[in-house]
């Protein structure tokens, strides 16, 4: 901890104690989670220095930009435009939280039966443990869930926040309002940073952004082949990383990982042997530093070849379709782009369960694990649908219901075993 750390995050008002005893319980979890992996690509090391100086140089960097005038925006969803903030000059960061740490802090306002994704998100803000918040200019909420729309709510006392409108249905008219609502947002964004987005800026950062996706694409490329060359863990961490670092600098780290892993498949050397479970995850996102269901199944002896959420697939599998340097076309282009993502928020949802039968052939996988976290009402329902899908394609799913603590891990472990032992070969 550098006394130049220690002094940018009393000017961003973090209460010091409580974030000293956050970063300190950080630092076994992830020696225990990942560096006892073996084999691990050497590409890696970039992450494991990310994590190691988690609220150290990017923050730094936020603040810089943000001394020579720049904004911060920060976002919890993967529906928001990220191409509209990069255009304007201002730097989108996610702020999904996924440590159990601040849970309680949020407890003490937000109801108890609130997923914990929501309350370790609100309890960052209110326990002032995260300098991603803290260095926000502009916080960005959407209406996908209950609990996160109410929630936006309260922490507009504490921080600005503007809210967008997803709509929770796939027809015409919510397409229209979902344009109405990236138009909106454009002019949010031009307002706070004070630039127009032009269409040459916007051209940039949609190519930006979809060079990011694209590396991340090959990146879960490489997952599909047996043996697979990377664990489920570290590509998880990689995807859990692309929602705030750098995107240029994201981006040339995924592709020289996976120059790395290219090399790996050519010598069909693998993290794991050919013949281990291969395991898909569908569901509720894994902010980090939540890791918990990719290490029990990992500790098992299967592995992870692909995450069909939003720290997985849903991220980054649609690009921006290429258009003339025309606003009009540009946006329209963007707003068509995110309605595609298939979050369980719409009703009806049925091309979630489509994705996960094609993403199961594509990836081998010889199980899904439906996650949802507790009290998120949209996945666990739409967990009954995948069940009944899954089972006509033949494909064996195991439902799993959890949040961040580690209470029911040795219950969790427990079924994840016998699950495994059903689907080996
Ligand atoms: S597009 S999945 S990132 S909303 S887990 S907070 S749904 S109660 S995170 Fe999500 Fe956007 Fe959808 Fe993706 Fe609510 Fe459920 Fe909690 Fe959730």
């Amino acid at each position: 901890m550098t006394t130049d750390n220690v002094r940018m995050w009393t000017d961003l008002n973090i209460d010091l104690k409580s974030h000293d005893m956050l970063l300190n319980a950080l630092g076994p979890i992830f020696q225990e989670v990942y560096l006892s992996q073996k084999n691990r690509p050497a590409g890696m090391g970039f992450y494991d220095f990310v994590v190691g100086d988690i609220h150290g140089i990017r923050v730094k960097e936020l603040r810089e930009h943000a001394k020579t005038g720049g904004k911060v925006v920060a976002t919890y969803c993967v529906f928001v435009p990220e191409e509209l903030v990069w255009a304007a000059g201002a730097i989108p960061v996610g702020l999904c939280a996924g440590t159990q740490f601040s849970v309680p802090m949020a407890e003490e306002v937000l109801p108890r039966n609130t997923c914990a994704l929501i309350k370790s998100s609100f309890g960052f803000k209110l326990g002032r443990v995260c300098p991603y918040v803290q260095a926000s200019h502009l916080i960005v909420g959407e209406t996908t869930c209950d609990g996160k729309k109410k929630m936006f709510e309260i922490l507009n006392q504490y921080q600005p926040v503007y809210v967008m409108e997803v709509p929770n249905k796939k027809t015409e008219r919510s397409r229209t309002l979902w344009h109405g609502e990236v138009v909106a947002f454009k002019d949010v964004i031009e307002k706070l940073t004070g630039n127009k987005i032009t269409p040459k800026k916007l051209a940039e950062a949609i190519d930006l952004v979809n060079g990011r996706r694209l590396a991340l694409q090959r990146l879960y490329n490489l997952r599909k082949v047996r043996p697979v060359p990377i664990s489920g863990k570290d590509a998880l961490l990689a995807t859990q990383v692309s929602f705030y670092d750098d995107a240029a600098r994201d981006t040339q780290m995924l592709n020289t990982l996976c120059d790395e892993l290219d090399k790996r498949v050519a010598a069909g050397q693998g993290v794991a042997p050919a013949n281990a479970p291969r395991i898909l995850i569908s569901g509720s996102p894994m902010a980090i530093p939540n890791w918990k269901l990719h290490h029990i199944i990992e500790s098992a002896g299967a592995v992870v070849v692909c995450e069909e959420s939003c720290t997985g697939t849903r991220f980054f599998s649609d690009l921006v379709k290429p258009t003339p340097h025309n606003l009009e076309q540009q946006l329209t282009a963007i707003a068509d782009r995110y309605m595609n993502i298939h979050c369980a928020c719409f009703t009806p949802n049925d091309e979630r369960p489509d994705d996960v039968v094609r993403l199961a052939k594509e990836y081998q996988a010889d199980g899904v694990m439906h996650y949802n976290l507790q009290f998120c009402h949209t996945y666990a329902n739409e967990g009954y649908k995948m069940a009944e899908r899954l089972e006509k394609e033949g494909i064996p799913m195991l439902r799993i219901e959890t949040d961040y603590s580690d209470e029911d891990a040795g219950q969790l472990r427990t079924r994840i075993e016998a699950f495994l032992e059903m689907i080996k070969h």
